[in-house]
């Protein structure tokens, strides 16, 4: 497998932890978002909307490329079933996927990239306001969840795709905004949770061979 990322992606990160946690080998293939790689066609070719992450598969003796992290991570899941994201149980999976769309269609798109640019150039606005408000009213609901359903992780007590969307989600959000520890307490608490374990350590942006940290 190849996993066309970017170290920053919060959505790449996404899969970047269920990959980790699944221990599935990949070959990790930069896309420098910040130079455009993203828009330019070799790119486009593998996600028409252009973007990351892109994970590419071998079927059948077929090379196809998936595009989006929650479609990817819901394949993977189901090819690969071992080190299950997701609880058995058709709540409790539905609950388990609510916190997933909470930041895939609620918060993160609302500050991406492209979207953060049109805020500011075409309408004239204050994106880092903007991406405030929305990190803050996002978390604000996944912590109101989690306070029902987490247990050491946002749901009971094993790993799930909920936390492999937490993580990236507050490592996106403090690029915008201050993530004030009292005003998250769960989430807090579960992503040091998380932190602890080799897994995450691996699947981190500060660890991965395209990263720029000074
Ligand atoms: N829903 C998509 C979101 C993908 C996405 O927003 N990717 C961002 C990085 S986290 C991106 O490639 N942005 C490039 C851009 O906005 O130009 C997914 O989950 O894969």
């Amino acid at each position: 497998m190849k996993l066309f990322n970017y170290w920053r992606s919060s959505a790449s990160y996404r899969v970047r932890l269920a990959l980790s946690f699944k221990e599935l080998a990949y070959e990790y293939v930069a896309v420098n978002l910040v130079k455009g790689e993203q828009h330019e066609g070799p790119h486009r070719a593998r996600n028409p909307w252009g973007g990351v992450p892109v994970l590419e598969v071998v079927e059948n003796g077929k090379t196809l490329q998936l595009p989006q992290s929650v479609a990817i991570v819901e394949y993977l899941e189901e090819r690969y079933p071992h080190k299950a994201l997701f609880p058995t149980g058709a709540v409790e999976r539905a609950r388990v996927r609510a916190m997933v769309e909470t930041v895939n269609s609620g918060i993160q798109p609302l500050h991406n990239l492209q979207v953060l640019a049109y805020v500011k150039d075409v309408a004239k606005a204050d994106s880092k306001a903007w991406a405030e408000h929305w990190i803050g009213k996002g978390l604000d609901a996944l912590e109101a969840m989690a306070k029902d359903t987490a247990g050491t992780y946002l749901f009971g007590d094993a790993f799930t795709f909920a936390d492999a969307c937490l993580l990236p989600q507050l490592f996106g959000a403090r690029r915008f905004a201050t993530v004030d520890p009292a005003r998250f307490p769960t989430l807090m608490r579960v992503e040091a949770e998380c932190l602890k374990q080799d897994f995450a350590q691996r699947a981190r942006p500060e660890n991965q061979p395209d990263a720029v940290t000074t």
